[in-house]
């Protein structure tokens, strides 16, 4: 396979203006007319034209209305080149056959559940006809589409239906215009029984759009909530950018076989069922939130992304990072702030920054890649995580009116265009006049900055300075870094707890004062760009304790010298809600790392009273936010701590958490059952953050209890089961349960039966036994892959049982290489399904350095062994590859 570098950008040699498609869907195959208008770039040349196409049966092809000659052209596997075409506008049409119903990768066209449809992010519609497949190529569509009229009552495309009719034969066919210019990626069709749930949004401006919720009859009544998240996203967009929705009809569909979470296809948004059915008897709170959130990130894409494109797939945070923090802010907006803003900030902590420490190391923006998707596919990869991290630091420096101000002349300078991380940059810079010193290295160098920073008050000169010092650390093909641009959110605690006001701060020869703002300024950001640097407070009339990154103002390490009183400190009293937390974490990490060191040694375990102290404090403060006090009191992950960590120990840390679980539990019990109690559910299920926070709460309680024994805890864990009224309590009754020995297998079982009829609740049971700790598990899995109810061809079904296995520390990492093993085996049997898929889930091997000897070679032994298959795909031959590099 080869590698494709961004040195290497060409522009294209040939535009398509327009494309008109015509689709007639068959059961045993379908055929694709394209008509595209070209123009070269340079009027009177002639280039070779490169299409891309893949498993494509080429029918005919033509030029100007005349068959090409077979001299003309050439075919491969993945192209179709024209020899020599007209140096000046022509019409290219082609015609080619494609097999849906064998279409098992989900790119293309493709069928889910008796139904046609699409996935061409980033390369799929090479697989549905000949086309220059690249994100640069912006054309203006039509689209015909001709089926069975009973079989597929529902045709659907990109734009306005400007014609429908019926055929002979019992067929029928619509048409479609999308009066917009789009990148091929954008393209869409569906075609099926489907019934919508409709409702209208009246845009600011005027314009009444058709909203629409395509799903099979009997899931109807499961759309009300992401209709209503649709309207929120839409009123939310007016309100905080001034975007509107800018054609008559916005569709959804919801497919239960989808690669990712969901695609921003020109008003025809595709999503994976999970993203959008929800009811309270059968989703989560955490369902209800990521419906919110992704409806949220595929609408907001009509501008960013499909308004505005990207040049190339290198760009991809331009449109994902973007559109990533746009749907972090609309859910902070809709909800908690601070509650999200922890969310993201863990979740960063769990993916990104272990992939930014291992060998898929990468910049936001990368310099190569074999395969697109793999630099894309994951959410929870750099170009997004780091890539949303980056432009919430736009807004940081620039503030809410300056980072907007950005924005505009963003939109204004570059609607219709395919663009570049650098034209973000400078529209940002630009309208605001900003200086942004070296920022552009957050696009191009890979890593996560390591800040360390060292205090001093000085009570003579009522001065308190901050020295900070950076590093990054080497990453493949990067071993030398430079200095980043690092925005630190900093605050000065009193000994009361309060905020001190700042009047001055010194650095690099220059005194910046706050007084003349006229407002007490109790946060400042300080921006950090060299090696080394000191910022020094003017004014401190005692030695306070600073708040340092307050909001997680820039995504990094940070290593500060405060003390675990200061951090008790913070953790009571800090203004910053975010960082209260994050001292709490602190506090637990340490903690958590000491005992591993314990354990290693074989020392008996013993819990620090004043944690104990601390998480009880926490957990009876009535004056907090329920769900803040959930996430308070709950652990860093087992991952988190072991990313910490010289040598992994999955074991060790494992143990580590389960003890200081237990020992909460046990110290805490009378509080925690208080707080079970006091905050069980009564009445209807809302979605709301009171009644989310409210749960959240007494959930984290039980699943505390729930690492207890005795028939109290049994009995109680039963009544939550059985009484619960929405799904959200009952599961989480059930993953309290589900650390019970003598009672699991039995609700267990009673939970499927309850729910074996509703697939995206099965896929919750399947996960929860995946990531059970009980030994040898992988035994219970490998049964489980033979339930009637998976189906290794079903995405969801692979992420729930095998991503859940993967998620698991002590069964996936078993030193008698059991977990490694039917993992590999796994892959290579999904790599001839769904390459996507399986590269997802090969991932789980790509930090195999990380751990003892003894794993090192086990892990290394699958990877080689899977890296030895024939016909190995590319998309699984690049993880795996550059894992062993
Ligand atoms: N744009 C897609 C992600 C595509 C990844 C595959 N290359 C959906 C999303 O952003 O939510
Ligand atoms: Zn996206």
């Amino acid at each position: 396979p080869k590698e494709i570098f961004l040195k290497d950008y060409k522009q294209p040699d040939y535009y398509f203006d327009t494309v008109d498609l015509k689709f007639s869907l068959g059961e045993e195959s379908t055929f694709v007319a394209s008509k595209i208008a070209v123009s070269p770039r340079v009027e009177g040349q002639s280039f070779p034209l490169v299409l891309n196409g893949q498993d494509l049966k080429l029918q005919s092809i033509k030029i100007n209305g005349n068959p090409l000659k077979e001299e003309d052209f050439h075919l491969d596997s993945r192209h179709l080149t024209l020899k020599s075409p007209p140096s000046s506008k022509f019409t290219l049409e082609i015609v080619t056959e494609i097999y849906p119903q064998k279409n098992t990768s989900l790119e293309g066209l493709y069928k889910s559940s008796g139904n046609f449809c699409t996935q061409c992010e980033a390369e799929g519609f090479r697989k549905i006809t000949f086309y220059q497949d690249r994100p640069d190529i912006m054309a203006k569509y039509t689209c015909r589409i001709e089926a069975d009229k009973s079989l597929y009552p529902v045709l659907l495309s990109n734009g306005n239906l400007i014609e429908q009719g019926d055929l002979e034969g019992g067929k029928h066919f619509t048409v479609w215009e999308d009066p917009f210019k789009k990148p091929c990626y954008l393209f869409a069709l569906v075609a099926g029984q489907l019934e919508s749930r409709d409702d209208t949004f009246i845009t600011r401006s005027g314009r009444n759009v058709s909203l629409r919720i395509w799903t099979p009859a009997q899931d109807l009544p499961k759309t009300a909530h992401a209709m209503y998240s649709l309207k929120a996203a839409m009123k939310w967009d007016e309100d905080v950018f001034g975007l509107e929705y800018d054609l008559d009809l916005f569709n959804i569909v919801a497919v239960p076989d989808f690669n990712m979470g969901a695609m921003e296809n020109k008003s025809l948004n595709i999503f994976n069922s999970k993203l959008v059915l929800a009811s309270p008897e059968t989703a989560t709170d955490a369902d209800y939130a990521a419906i919110l959130g992704v409806i949220g990130h595929e609408y907001f894409h009509n501008w960013t992304g499909n308004r505005v494109t990207c040049r190339d797939w290198f760009q991809l945070s331009l449109k994902e990072g973007l559109t990533v923090f746009r749907d972090q802010e609309f859910s902070s907006d809709m909800g908690s702030r601070t509650v999200k803003r922890i969310a993201d900030v863990s979740k960063l902590r769990m993916y990104q920054y272990p992939q930014d420490s291992g060998p898929m190391a990468h910049p936001v923006r990368p310099h190569s890649y074999i395969k697109v998707p793999i630099i894309s596919f994951n959410m929870d990869d750099s170009c997004l995580g780091n890539g949303a991290e980056v432009v919430r630091m736009y807004k940081t420096l620039l503030g809410s009116q300056g980072f907007r101000k950005g924005m505009d002349l963003y939109f204004m300078r570059h609607d219709g265009q395919a663009v570049t991380c650098e034209d973000f940059f400078a529209a940002m810079r630009d309208a605001n006049n900003a200086d942004f010193a070296n920022f552009l290295l957050w696009y191009s160098q890979a890593g996560t900055p390591v800040v360390k920073v060292a205090t001093n008050y000085s009570a003579e000169s009522r001065t308190f300075s901050l020295k900070f010092s950076q590093e990054v650390p080497p990453t493949p093909g990067q071993s030398a870094k430079e200095p980043m641009f690092i925005p630190v959110a900093v605050g000065l605690l009193d000994s009361s707890g309060k905020d001190m006001p700042l009047s001055s701060v010194y650095h690099d020869g220059k005194l910046e004062s706050f007084a003349s703002s006229g407002q007490n300024v109790h946060t400042t950001v300080l921006r950090i760009t060299k090696k080394e640097e000191e910022f020094v407070f003017n004014d401190i009339s005692e030695k306070p304790t600073p708040s340092i990154l307050r909001g997680f103002s820039a995504p990094i390490r940070l290593e500060s010298d405060l003390t675990d009183s200061d951090l008790l400190f913070l953790l009571a009293h800090d203004s910053d809600e975010f960082n209260r937390w994050e001292a709490g974490q602190v506090l637990a990490r340490k903690l958590m790392l000491s005992l591993v060191a314990d354990f290693q040694q074989n020392k008996a375990l013993v819990l620090n009273p004043q944690f104990v102290q601390g998480i009880k404090s926490i957990l009876t403060d009535s004056s907090l936010d329920k769900e803040f006090i959930a996430k308070a009191i709950t652990l860093p992950g087992v991952g988190e701590i072991m990313d910490m960590m010289t040598v992994a120990d999955p074991d060790a840390v494992h143990a580590v958490r389960t003890f200081i679980r237990k020992q909460l539990a046990s110290e805490l019990k009378e509080e925690l059952l208080i707080t079970a109690k006091n905050n069980r559910s009564s009445g209807a299920y809302e979605f709301d953050h009171n009644n989310m926070a409210r749960r959240a709460l007494k959930n984290t309680a039980l699943a505390y209890l729930g690492s207890l024994e005795g028939p109290e805890i049994t009995e109680l864990l039963l009544n939550e089961y059985r009484n619960a009224t929405n799904m959200t309590d009952q599961f989480s009754a059930l993953v309290a349960i589900d650390q019970q020995p003598a009672i699991r297998e039995e609700i267990l079982a009673d939970f499927y039966n309850k729910w074996q009829d509703d697939f995206l609740v099965v896929n919750k049971w399947f996960a929860l036994q995946a990531m059970s700790d009980v030994p040898g598990n992988v035994e219970n899995v490998k049964k489980l892959l033979n339930h009637t109810a998976f189906d290794l061809r079903n995405p969801n079904k692979v992420y729930s049982l095998i991503g859940g296995f993967c998620g698991s520390p002590v069964n996936f990492h078993c030193k008698d290489g059991s977990g490694y093993k039917f993992l590999g085996e796994l892959v290579v049997q999904l790599d001839k399904i769904n390459p996507q898929v399986a590269s997802r889930m090969v991932s789980a091997f790509s930090r195999w350095k990380r751990y003892d000897e003894t794993r090192q070679s086990l892990a290394k032994e699958q990877l080689e062994m899977i890296l030895s298959t024939e016909g190995l795909s590319e998309n699984v031959f690049e993880i795996a590859s550059k894992s062993l590099a």
